[in-house]
C-alpha cells in the first residue's frame, strides 16, 4: 500500500510532548533564520528577507493571507521564510541527479527527502520504456508536448491542471492555450480547497469570494475563526487578531483542536512577543466535533431570531427567502449540543459574545470546506451573516481565508473547468476563436476520467496530483496510465516518479527568481485573500539559465499547437505588459490595469455587496437558504478522521518532520485521538496501528501509524496529509462542489503486534 514507503515509517523516531499554547515568538524567529540560512546561505538569506512581501519585492509564495497598506519593514513569517527557504535553496537537482538514480529508485523516497533534493535545473524527458530520465532540450521538449496533444482523439483527452502559486500573467495565458486548443479541462487546487466557498457564496451573495478587507478588522467587535489553523498556514494573520484584541475586540475559535496559533500570540516583531507571554487572542475555544459546525451555526442563528436581533432593516431590504428559512430553522432540535459536540454552558456564553457584537467577521478555510456537505454548512454561516446584517457593514463579513497565494488570481483569470458565459464571451470577442462551452473535469473527475481511460495526457502547472488527490493508488495509477505527463514545477516530487508512457519535468522560474524576457525584466501580479491585485519582482538569479518562466513555458507550447488562434504568444513571452493589456480587455475590473497595478500596494478589485449592498442574484437580493442539517458522526467502534497540515510542509512539500506546535518531534505517521477513545477502542497511546478506513472495496489501509493521546473531541481523530489521502474514496466528496471529504473519513484503528525490539513510546498521551 502507498502509505508504507517512507524511510520514517511506523513513527519509530517520533517523541511526543505537550500541544504549545501559544505561536510564534523567539522559537519562530530562530527557525525561520535557521532554515533560510541553511539554504541560501546568509547574503542570499538577508537579500531575501527584506524583499519579501514588500511593495517592490516579492509576494511570499506561501499562503494568500493579505499586506496592509502600511506594511512594516519585516512583512514574513516562519511559514513564509520556511517557503522561501525551499524555492530559493542553493541545492540542485542536476541532469547527474537524474543519471544516478533510476525513477523505481527515487519512488521508493518519502516526501521529505525528494523535497531536499533541491531546484530542478534542466528540461528533462523520461522516454516510453526508459528506466531514468535524461535531458531534452526545450525545442525537442515543447515539440513533443504540442504533437502529442494534436493527435489526441479529442481535446477534452487532455487535462490542464493549476497548483495556486501560479501568477495571473501565466493563468491568463494558460487557460487561453487551454480554450484555444478546445477544451475546459483547466481542474485546479481550488476544487480540493475553497470550491464549496465559492459555489455558496456565488449562489447567496452573487460574487464568490470573501467580502472584508484590513479596514473591517480594523472595525470589527468580533472576530469567528472557524475551520482553520492560522498560527501555521496564516501566521501572519496573527498580527491582525492581535491588533484585534489590543482594540479590545474580542475572537472565538471553532476548532476541534487547542491550535496554539488560536490561543495565544507571541510577537516576534515587539519586544514583548519575545520575553512576554504574548497575548491572549482566543476569548472562547469551542472544540467542536468534526462537521459540528453546521448544527453551531444553525443553532446560533436560532438564538437570533428567536431573541429578537435579526437585523430587519437589512433582511428587508437586500434579502430573499427569510421567512421559509425561518420556518424550516425552528424545525431543527432545540438541543444541538451534541451534534455541535460543545456544552450548552459555552453556547451560551458564545451567544452572549455575539449578542453584545454589532460588527462579526467570520474567517473559514479547510475545516469548514472539505467535508460532504460544505456548500450547505458555507450557506449556512451566509445565513447568519444575513440575519445579523453582516455583509457590506463596515467591520464585518464573509472572510475565507484563501490557501496558495494566488490560488484566487488564477480562478480570476479564468482557470476554471465550469467557466461562466460571460467569461467565454468576452474571450471569443477579444480573440476571434470560439471556446468550448461545455463544462471541463474538476480535480476529481479527471482523476474518474484518467482511471477510466477518458483522458491521455495531463498537464500539470506546478501541483503534485500523485500526492494532493483522494485515493493515492489510483491517483499514481491513472497518472503512469497516461500516454504522457508533463510537470511544470520548480521541485522533484511524487507526481515526477509515477510517470505516463512519456513523460516531462519542465523546470521554471520561482516567485523569487528574477524573470528576465526579450523587453528586459519583467513582473508577474497576484491577488490575495482579499481582492487585492499587487506586483512581485523576483530577485535571486534563478537556479539555472535553464529555467524558463511559466509564460514562456506556456507561450512556448501554445505558438506550436495554436499558433493562430489570435493570441499574441510572441508578444506575450517578450513583455508582460502585452498580457495585463489583455486581461484588461477580457476580466472585469481589470481596467487601466498596468497604471493601476504600478502602485503601491496594487488596487482592490470590486466587490460589490462589500462595496454597495449590491447582490448580483438573479432577484438582486442576498438568498435565505435553507440546508438539511448533517453531521458526520462516527460508527460504534469507530472513529471520524480529519487530515491536516503540520508545521512543517506546505500542502504535499515536506520541509520537516516536526509539528512544533502540537509537540511532535521527528516524525509524521503519527494518528492523534482522544485519550477516552483509547480505552474505548482497546489501544494505548504509543501503539502501532493500522488506518483502516469503513466500508471501502476494497479494503482501505494506511499503515503503521504511532497513536498519540491527543485533546481532540471524542470520536474525531487527526492525521497529517497526504500520509491520509490513501483512505479518501473518490467518491466521497461535497456533494454540491466535488470537494474532497478530507476532513470526515470514517475509520477504524487496527493494532499492530509491537515488535519485542520496540518499546512503547514514553509521553505519547497528553494531558488535557
Ligand atoms: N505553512 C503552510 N501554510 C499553508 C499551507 C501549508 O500546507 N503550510 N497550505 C495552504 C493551503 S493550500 C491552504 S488551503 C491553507 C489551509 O489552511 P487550514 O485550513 O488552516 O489548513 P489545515 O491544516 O487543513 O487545517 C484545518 C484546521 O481546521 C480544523 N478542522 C478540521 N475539521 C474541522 C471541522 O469539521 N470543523 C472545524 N471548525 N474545524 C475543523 C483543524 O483542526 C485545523 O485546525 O493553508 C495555506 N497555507
Ligand atoms: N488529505 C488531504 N488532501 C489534500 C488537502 C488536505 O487538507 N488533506 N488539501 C488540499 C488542498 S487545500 C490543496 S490546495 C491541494 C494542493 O495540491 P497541489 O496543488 O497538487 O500541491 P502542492 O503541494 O501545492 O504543489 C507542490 C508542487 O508545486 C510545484 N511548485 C511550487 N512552486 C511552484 C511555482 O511557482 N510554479 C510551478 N509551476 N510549480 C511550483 C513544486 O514542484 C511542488 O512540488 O491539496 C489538497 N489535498
Ligand atoms: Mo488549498
Amino acid at each position: 500500500m502507498t502509505g508504507a514507503r517512507s524511510r520514517h515509517d511506523g513513527g519509530s523516531d517520533v517523541t511526543i510532548s505537550d500541544p504549545k499554547r501559544s505561536a510564534a515568538g523567539l522559537v519562530a524567529v530562530a527557525v525561520s533564520l535557521r532554515r533560510t540560512i541553511s539554504q541560501l546561505g546568509v547574503t542570499d538569506t538577508a537579500r531575501t528577507l527584506k524583499a519579501l512581501n514588500q511593495t517592490d519585492g516579492f509576494d511570499c509564495p506561501g499562503c494568500a493571507w493579505p499586506e496592509r497598506q502600511d506594511r512594516d519593514i519585516i512583512e514574513f513569517c516562519e511559514s513564509g521564510a520556511k517557503a522561501v527557504a525551499d524555492q530559493a535553496t542553493h541545492t540542485r537537482c542536476t541532469p547527474e541527479f537524474f543519471a544516478r538514480h533510476s525513477i523505481a529508485e527515487l519512488a521508493e523516497q518519502d516526501d521529505y527527502w525528494l523535497g531536499q533534493t533541491g531546484r530542478l535545473t534542466e528540461p528533462m524527458i523520461r522516454r516510453a520504456g526508459a528506466s531514468h530520465y535524461e535531458p531534452v532540450d526545450w525545442n525537442e521538449a515543447l515539440t513533443i508536448v504540442a504533437d502529442e496533444l494534436r493527435v489526441l482523439r479529442s481535446p477534452d483527452e487532455a487535462i490542464f491542471y493549476t497548483s495556486g502559486r501560479t501568477s495571473n500573467e501565466a493563468a491568463f495565458a494558460y487557460q487561453l492555450l487551454a480554450r484555444a486548443y478546445g477544451t475546459n479541462n483547466l481542474p485546479d487546487c481550488s476544487n480540493m480547497c475553497h470550491e464549496p466557498t465559492s459555489i455558496a457564496l456565488q449562489d447567496a451573495i452573487g460574487i464568490g469570494k470573501g467580502s472584508v478587507t484590513f479596514e473591517d478588522f480594523d472595525h470589527a467587535d468580533l472576530v469567528i475563526v472557524v475551520g482553520q489553523n492560522p498560527g501555521t498556514n496564516h501566521p501572519r494573520m496573527l498580527s491582525t487578531l492581535e491588533q484585534v484584541k489590543r482594540r479590545g475586540a474580542q475572537i472565538i475559535a471553532v476548532n476541534p483542536l487547542p491550535e496554539a496559533g488560536l490561543l495565544h500570540f507571541k510577537n516576534p516583531k515587539r519586544a514583548r512577543g519575545l520575553i512576554g507571554h504574548g497575548t491572549t487572542l482566543a476569548d472562547i475555544h469551542l472544540p467542536v466535533r468534526l462537521g459540528g459546525d453546521q448544527a453551531l451555526f444553525r443553532w446560533l442563528t436560532r438564538r437570533v431570531i428567536e431573541e429578537n436581533a435579526v437585523d430587519y432593516d437589512f433582511v428587508e431590504r437586500h434579502t430573499e427567502g427569510f421567512d421559509e428559512f425561518r420556518e424550516a430553522l425552528l424545525q431543527d432540535p432545540v438541543d444541538l449540543c451534541a451534534d455541535i459536540g460543545v456544552a450548552e454552558a459555552a453556547l451560551q456564553a458564545t451567544w452572549q459574545m455575539v449578542r453584545s457584537a454589532r460588527r462579526i467577521i467570520i474567517c473559514w478555510a479547510m475545516g469548514i470546506t472539505q467535508h460532504r456537505d460544505s456548500v450547505a454548512t458555507i450557506r449556512d454561516i451566509v445565513n447568519f451573516t444575513l440575519v445579523t446584517g453582516s455583509i457590506g457593514r463596515l467591520g464585518a463579513g464573509l472572510s475565507p481565508i484563501r490557501g496558495h497565494s494566488n490560488v484566487q488570481g488564477d480562478r480570476t483569470m479564468g482557470v476554471w473547468s465550469n467557466p461562466d458565459t460571460a467569461l467565454l464571451d468576452a474571450i471569443s470577442d477579444t480573440f476571434g476563436f470560439d471556446p468550448p462551452r461545455a463544462a471541463g473535469f474538476d480535480s476529481v473527475e479527471s482523476l474518474e476520467a484518467l482511471r477510466d481511460n477518458k483522458a491521455r495526457v495531463v498537464v500539470s502547472m506546478g501541483g503534485n496530483l500523485a500526492r494532493s488527490l483522494p485515493d493515492t493508488d489510483t491517483a499514481e495509477r491513472a497518472l503512469a496510465g497516461c500516454r504522457l505527463t508533463v510537470h511544470i514545477s520548480t521541485k522533484l516530487n511524487r507526481s515526477h516518479l509515477v510517470p505516463g508512457e512519456l513523460s516531462m519535468i519542465l523546470p521554471t522560474l520561482a516567485r523569487t527568481d528574477v524573470d528576465r524576457q526579450a523587453s528586459g525584466p519583467q513582473f508577474v501580479t497576484i491577488e490575495d485573500s482579499f481582492g487585492t491585485v499587487h506586483r512581485s519582482i523576483g530577485r535571486l538569479q534563478p537556479a539555472s539559465g535553464h529555467l524558463r518562466s511559466e509564460v514562456a513555458i506556456v507561450a512556448g507550447i501554445a505558438r506550436r499547437l495554436v499558433p493562430n488562434c489570435g493570441v499574441k504568444w510572441d508578444d506575450y513571452q517578450s513583455d508582460y505588459r502585452t498580457i495585463r493589456s489583455d486581461i484588461a480587455r477580457v476580466i472585469p475590473g481589470f481596467e487601466r490595469f498596468e497604471e493601476r497595478v504600478l502602485q503601491p500596494g496594487g488596487f482592490l478589485l470590486p466587490h460589490p455587496p462589500r462595496d454597495r449592498r449590491q447582490f448580483r442574484t438573479p432577484s438582486a437580493k442576498a438568498q435565505f437558504s435553507v440546508e438539511a442539517l448533517h453531521v458526520p458522526y462516527h460508527q460504534p467502534g469507530g472513529l471520524i478522521l480529519q487530515s491536516l497540515r503540520s508545521h512543517d510542509q506546505f500542502n504535499t512539500t515536506i520541509y520537516g518532520l516536526d509539528d512544533r506546535y502540537r509537540g511532535v518531534t521527528g516524525g509524521r505517521r503519527v494518528v492523534f485521538v482522544n485519550p477516552d477513545d483509547l480505552d474505548r477502542l482497546g489501544l494505548r497511546a504509543g501503539s502501532l496501528v493500522d488506518i483502516v478506513a469503513s466500508s471501502t472495496e476494497p479494503e482501505r489501509i494506511a499503515r503503521a501509524f504511532r497513536v498519540v493521546g491527543y485533546p481532540t473531541p471524542p470520536g474525531c481523530a487527526a492525521v497529517y496529509y497526504p500520509e491520509a489521502n490513501v483512505l479518501t474514496q473518490i467518491g466521497d466528496r461535497s456533494t454540491a462542489a466535488g470537494t474532497p471529504s478530507f476532513k470526515s473519513i470514517p475509520v477504524t484503528l487496527r493494532a499492530i503486534p509491537l515488535e519485542p525490539s520496540r518499546p512503547p513510546l514514553n509521553g505519547t498521551c497528553l494531558a488535557l
